[in-house]
C-alpha cells in the first residue's frame, strides 16, 4: 500500500477521502515547517473512515505513520545539529596559584592589584574578579551600575553604607564573609591589613564615586 500511495503523487487528484489524504500528504511533504506539519496532522486524524473501506483505512494509517515519522524526525534532527555545534560554555577552574595579578584597576587608587578570572567586566554578562588590597587601603564612597557581590578570601574587608567613608561605622567582614551591594546604592570600604576579596556581578561593570575628586581616573 505504501508503493501505491507514493505512485499516486504524480497522478491527478483522486476525489473522495483518499484523494484528500493524498493532497494533504503532498502539502505536508512540501512543507519544511514543523508547525505546518502538525497543523496538517491534526485534521487528518479527524477524517472519517468507513468500516468496509479498507483501502482508505490503509492509506490513512500509512499517511499517519509517515506524518508521525516526519514530525518526529524534524526536532530531533535539529537537536543533533545543536549538539554538534562547536560553541558552548567554557569551563573555568582556578586555584589561588593560577591567579595572575596585575596593578589596578584604574578605577581604584594605586596600590590595589586585580585579576579577572571569569568573563570580562566590560561585557553584558556575568564576570568574576579578585582584588588584592594592601593594609590601610581606602575605597571612598561610590556606587555601581549593577549589584556587587563580595566574598572575602583573606584578611578583613570593612564595608559601610553612605555617601562618605566613615571608618567608625561599617562592618568587619572576615574570611568567608559575603556581601551584596545593590546597584546604585552608595557604600565605601577600607582595610587594616592586606585583604583579598572576590567580586562578581553582571557587566558592564563600573565604579562611580560620589565625590568626583575621589576618582583616580580624574587625577
Ligand atoms: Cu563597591
Amino acid at each position: 500500500m505504501g508503493d501505491g500511495l507514493m505512485a499516486a503523487r504524480s497522478e491527478p487528484p483522486v476525489p473522495g477521502p483518499e484523494g484528500d489524504l493524498r493532497q494533504r500528504f503532498e502539502e505536508l511533504a512540501a512543507s519544511r515547517d514543523d508547525d505546518v506539519r502538525r497543523a496538517l496532522l491534526k485534521p487528518l486524524t479527524a477524517l472519517p473512515v468507513k468500516g468496509n473501506n479498507m483501502k482508505t483505512a490503509c492509506a490513512r494509517s500509512t499517511v499517519l505513520a509517515m506524518l508521525a515519522a516526519t514530525a518526529a524526525a524534524g526536532p530531533s534532527a535539529r537537536s543533533q545539529e545543536a549538539k554538534a555545534a562547536p560553541s558552548g560554555p567554557v569551563h573555568v577552574m582556578v586555584t589561588p596559584t593560577d591567579v595572575q595579578w596585575a596593578d589596578g584597576p584604574g578605577s581604584l587608587s594605586p596600590g590595589a592589584k586585580f585579576a579577572v578570572i571569569e568573563g570580562d567586566p566590560k561585557n553584558a554578562a556575568l564576570f568574576t574578579m579578585r582584588l588584592k588590597l594592601p593594609a590601610s587601603y581606602r575605597i571612598p564612597a561610590h556606587w555601581h551600575p549593577a549589584d556587587e557581590h563580595v566574598t572575602v578570601l583573606s584578611g578583613t574587608f570593612h564595608m559601610g553604607m553612605g555617601d562618605k567613608l566613615d571608618a567608625t561605622k561599617g562592618k568587619a567582614l572576615g574570611v568567608g564573609s559575603f556581601a551584596v551591594m545593590p546597584a546604585k546604592v552608595q557604600h565605601y570600604a577600607w582595610t587594616n591589613e592586606e585583604t583579598i576579596i572576590q567580586l562578581h556581578g553582571m557587566g558592564p561593570w563600573g565604579v562611580n564615586y560620589v565625590n568626583p575628586a575621589d576618582d583616580p581616573r580624574k587625577k
